[in-house]
C-alpha cells in the first residue's frame, strides 16, 4: 500500500511543480490580466469552480489555485490523504489544459482528440443517460500491448451503449483498428497527454453543477454526487507512470473505480483499484465494479444494433439501397387493431425484393406498416410507438433513417448489405423492440414491409393519410383545457434529484423528448415509473396556471424540495429545470421582453450572456424567476409565458430557432394577437446582440412589447 501512496505523491508533486512553473511562465508571457477560459461553458475552470467556488477568469486568478492545489498534498501516509493528492493532480491537469486555451483558441485543432467538452454536449447527454440509453461512461487511458484487444473492449462498450472517452496512444491504436469515433458513435477521443483526462472529469463535475445543483465550493457534496450519480469508471492499458497513478487516485476520490490491465498485486484497493489482466474480462469486471446494468439485447442481427449507431451518417457513395420520398413513395404507420385480428410476430415482405447485387445505387419505395393490439392499448399510443421506428431503425449499424410519416429517407450501407442485413431484419427489429419497450400495452404485433410502389401509394391514400389527418386533428384539439389530467415526469431525477417536469398537452417536457402523449403512454407502461397522473383540479390562479394538485404532485415527486410551481409563468414560481433543456428563455431588461436561446448556439445574446452562462442560472431543480429552461416546441404554444403576456414578449431569438419555428410562432401570434408575420419583429444575432440596438430595432418594427406593462 505505501508503495502506491508514494507513487501517488510522486505524481501529484510532479504535476504541482509543473503547474506552478507553467502558470508563472504564462503570466510572464501574457500578463496577469490575460483571459483564461475554456470554450462554451458557464462554469469557468469547472473542477476548481465546483471544488472551491473560485471563478477563474484570468491568468492572475491561477496562482491562488496553485496554492489550493498544493494544500491538498499533505504527504500523510494514508490512503484518504493520498486521494486528496489525486484531486490535486486533477486541479493541476485542469490548469495545464486551461493554459493551452490561453496559448491558442483551438489548441486541439490538429490533435486527434477534441479537448474540452462544451456544456451543451453535457446537457444533450441528460436524457440518454437517465433513460439508460447510455448506461455508463468508460474512461480508457494508455497504450495497449495489443491494439486489437483494446479495440475489442471499446467495441464492446459501444455495443452496450456505454460512452467511452479515450486518452493517450490508444486513440491511434483504435483508429488503426477501424473503431469509428465521435460523439455520435459514443467513442470520444479527448487527447494524447494524460492531462487531457481532465476533460472527462469536468464533464462529471459539471453534471453535478448542471443537474445536481451542487453549490460551488462544497467539495463534499461534489464528491458525493459524482460517486452516487455519475456511472463512470476508468480502464488503463499498459504500464502506469506516477502521474497516471495519481490521476487515477483523483478518479477514485470522485468515486470512479480504476481497472488497470497490469497486475498491481497487493497495491490493489478492493472496490476502487482492481487489476484485470485478461482483456476479455475487462468490460464485465468494470461494469460489475461500478454496478452498471446493461439492458439485454432483444434482437440478433448480422450487424450491430445499439444506440451507438443512432447518429451514424451514411453517405450516398456508401449507400446500397435508398428508400426516399423524393424519388419513390414512402410511408410509416402504426395502427391499433383488435387483438383477434392480429397474428403475433407475423412479418411480411410485400412486393419486389431488393436485388441481391447491384453496381448502382438502388432506389425503391417502402412502407412500414405495423399493427398492434392489446387490452391496454389506446389510439393515443400509436404516434408514440410510430416515432420510435426512427430510433430503432437508426440503431441498426449501417442504416440511416430520417423523417417520419410519408416523408422519409432510409439508407442501407453497402457494407451492412454485404454482411447480410435484409428488410426482414427490419421487421424483426420492430417486433422485438415493440415487445420489449411497449410490452405492457402491446399484446400482439404484426409487421408488413411493402416495397411495391403502387401498393405503397394505395396504403398512403387509403390508410395512412386519413390516419395522419385524424391524429393531427386530435393534436390540434388537445389543449390544456380539453384534458382532465396532466402528468409528472421525474426521469431526470437520477441526475437532478429535486427536479420534476409537469407535462401538459400545450407544454412538453423541457428536454423536448416527452410530450403529454408520451407521458400518458409512459404511465400506462409503468404505473409506478417516472410519469404519474395529476388530476386537473383545484385551480387557484387561471393566469399563472397554478393548481393545488400540481403543487401536491411536485412536492411529492421532489420529496418536498419544491412545493409550488406554476405552468404558465416565467416569474412567479416558474417550473424548475434539470439541466437538459433544449432552450432557455430569460428576461432582457432594457426592452422588457425575453430572449430565447437554443443550446446549440454558442454566440452572445442581448442579455450580455451566451447560452452557457444563461443556462447556468437555472438547473438542478431550482427555481430562478426570470430564467426558465424549456423545450423548443413550447415557444409556439399559446401557453408560453402566458402570465407575462405570452409570446408577444419575445424580442430576440437565435436565427436558427426563429427560422425553424417561424410558421408555428406566426400562426399562434396571429390567432392570439392578430399580428401578421410576428417573427419579422423578433431580432436575432444577425440583426444585433446589443441591447440598445435591440430596442432601436423593436421601435422601428413597432414591436408590441414596447407598449406592454413592465415584465417585473
Ligand atoms: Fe427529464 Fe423533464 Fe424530459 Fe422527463 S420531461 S426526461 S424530467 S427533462
Ligand atoms: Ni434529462
Ligand atoms: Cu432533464
Amino acid at each position: 500500500m505505501s508503495a502506491l501512496i508514494d507513487l501517488i505523491y510522486q505524481g501529484s508533486n510532479t504535476v504541482a511543480d509543473l503547474t506552478e512553473q507553467s502558470v508563472n511562465a504564462a503570466i510572464e508571457k501574457y500578463g496577469a490580466d490575460a483571459r483564461a477560459a475554456f470554450p462554451e461553458t458557464g462554469y469557468f475552470a469547472p473542477t476548481i469552480y465546483a471544488a472551491t467556488g473560485v471563478k477563474v477568469k484570468t491568468l492572475g486568478d491561477l496562482p491562488a489555485c496553485v496554492g489550493v492545489l498544493k494544500s491538498l498534498i499533505t504527504g500523510q501516509e494514508d490512503l484518504g490523504a493520498a486521494l486528496n493528492a489525486g484531486l490535486a493532480t486533477a486541479v493541476g491537469a485542469e490548469i495545464l489544459e486551461l493554459l493551452k486555451y490561453v496559448e491558442s483558441p483551438n489548441p486541439y485543432e490538429n490533435e486527434s482528440g477534441i479537448g474540452f467538452v462544451p456544456d451543451a454536449v453535457i446537457r444533450s447527454l441528460g436524457v440518454p443517460l437517465v433513460t439508460g440509453d447510455i448506461p455508463g461512461v468508460a474512461v480508457v487511458i494508455g497504450k495497449a500491448d495489443n491494439a486489437a484487444d483494446a479495440a475489442a473492449v471499446v467495441r464492446d462498450y459501444q455495443d452496450k451503449g456505454i460512452l467511452s472517452f479515450l486518452v493517450g496512444d490508444v486513440i491511434e491504436q483504435l483508429a488503426e483498428q477501424g473503431v469509428r469515433m465521435g460523439l455520435e458513435f459514443r467513442v470520444v477521443p479527448l487527447g494524447h497527454g494524460i492531462t487531457s483526462v481532465i476533460h472527462v472529469v469536468t464533464v462529471a463535475v459539471r453534471a453535478a453543477l448542471i443537474f445536481g445543483a451542487v453549490t460551488p465550493g462544497d467539495l463534499g457534496a461534489l464528491l458525493q454526487y459524482t460517486k452516487d450519480r455519475v456511472p463512470a469508471f476508468v480502464n488503463t492499458f499498459g504500464a502506469l507512470d506516477a502521474i497516471t497513478v495519481s490521476a487515477g487516485a483523483g478518479a477514485i476520490a470522485l468515486g470512479f473505480p480504476v481497472i488497470p490491465d497490469i497486475d498491481l498485486g497487493d497495491l490493489q484497493v478492493p472496490g476502487a483499484l482492481v487489476s484485470e489482466t485478461d482483456h476479455s474480462k475487462m468490460v464485465e469486471k468494470s461494469l460489475e465494479l461500478r454496478n452498471i446494468h446493461v439492458k439485454p439485447k432483444a434482437v440478433s442481427l448480422p450487424v450491430g444494433f445499439a444506440a451507438a449507431f443512432e447518429g451514424e451518417i451514411i453517405r450516398k457513395k456508401d449507400t446500397y439501397v435508398e428508400f426516399d420520398s423524393d424519388h419513390s413513395k414512402t410511408a410509416e404507420l402504426v395502427t391499433m387493431k383488435p387483438v383477434e385480428e392480429i397474428e403475433d410476430h407475423k412479418i411480411t415482405i410485400l412486393g419486389p425484393e431488393v436485388p441481391e447485387t447491384s453496381d448502382e445505387l438502388i432506389r425503391m419505395s417502402i412502407a412500414t406498416l405495423v399493427n398492434v393490439g392489446g387490452a391496454k392499448m389506446q389510439p393515443d399510443f400509436e404516434p408514440v410507438i410510430e416515432r420510435k421506428i426512427h430510433t430503432w431503425y437508426n440503431y441498426m449499424e449501417g442504416v440511416m433513417h430520417t423523417g417520419q410519416r410519408n416523408l422519409l429517407r432510409i439508407r442501407i450501407s453497402k457494407s451492412s448489405w454485404e454482411r447480410g442485413l435484409r428488410l426482414k431484419d427490419f421487421g424483426e427489429v420492430l417486433y422485438s423492440m415493440i415487445r420489449t419497450d411497449f410490452g405492457e400495452v402491446v399484446d400482439k404485433c404484426e409487421i408488413t414491409i411493402c416495397t411495391d410502389t403502387a401498393a405503397v401509394e394505395k396504403a398512403l391514400d387509403e390508410v395512412c393519410f386519413p390516419r395522419y389527418r385524424a391524429r393531427d386533428d386530435r393534436l390540434a384539439a388537445l389543449t390544456d383545457e380539453s384534458v382532465d389530467t396532466f402528468y409528472t415526469c421525474t426521469l431526470c431525477q437520477s441526475f437532478a434529484p429535486s427536479h420534476c417536469c409537469v407535462v401538459t398537452p400545450e407544454r412538453l417536457g423541457l428536454c423536448g423528448a416527452v410530450s403529454w402523449l408520451d407521458a400518458k403512454a409512459s404511465y400506462q407502461l409503468a404505473p409506478t415509473g417516472p410519469s404519474r397522473p395529476i388530476a386537473k383540479t383545484g385551480c387557484t390562479d387561471e393566469r399563472l396556471g397554478a393548481y393545488e394538485t400540481v403543487n401536491q404532485a411536485v412536492a411529492e415527486a421532489t420529496h418536498g424540495a419544491m412545493e409550488k410551481v406554476t405552468l404558465y409563468s416565467l416569474i412567479e414560481d416558474p417550473m424548475t429545470s434539470c439541466g437538459c433543456f433544449e432552450c432557455i428563455c430569460g428576461i432582457e431588461p432594457m426592452s422588457g421582453g425575453v430572449v430565447i436561446v437554443n443550446r446549440e448556439y454558442t454566440g452572445m445574446t442581448p442579455t450580455g450572456m451566451p447560452f452557457g452562462e444563461l443556462a447556468s442560472m437555472t438547473g438542478g431543480g431550482v427555481q430562478t424567476p426570470g430564467f426558465m429552461g424549456h423545450g423548443r416546441n413550447f415557444v409556439a404554444s399559446k401557453k408560453f409565458i402566458r402570465a407575462e403576456g405570452g409570446l408577444e414578449r419575445i424580442v430576440w431569438m437565435t436565427k436558427e430557432l426563429k427560422d425553424d419555428l417561424a410558421p408555428k410562432i406566426n400562426k399562434t401570434a396571429k390567432e392570439l394577437y392578430g399580428i401578421d408575420n410576428f417573427t419579422d419583429m423578433i431580432a436575432d444575432e444577425t440583426i444585433t446582440t446589443d441591447p440598445e440596438e435591440l430596442v432601436a430595432f423593436l421601435t422601428e418594427k413597432g414591436h408590441p412589447v414596447l407598449n406592454m406593462d413592465p415584465i417585473m
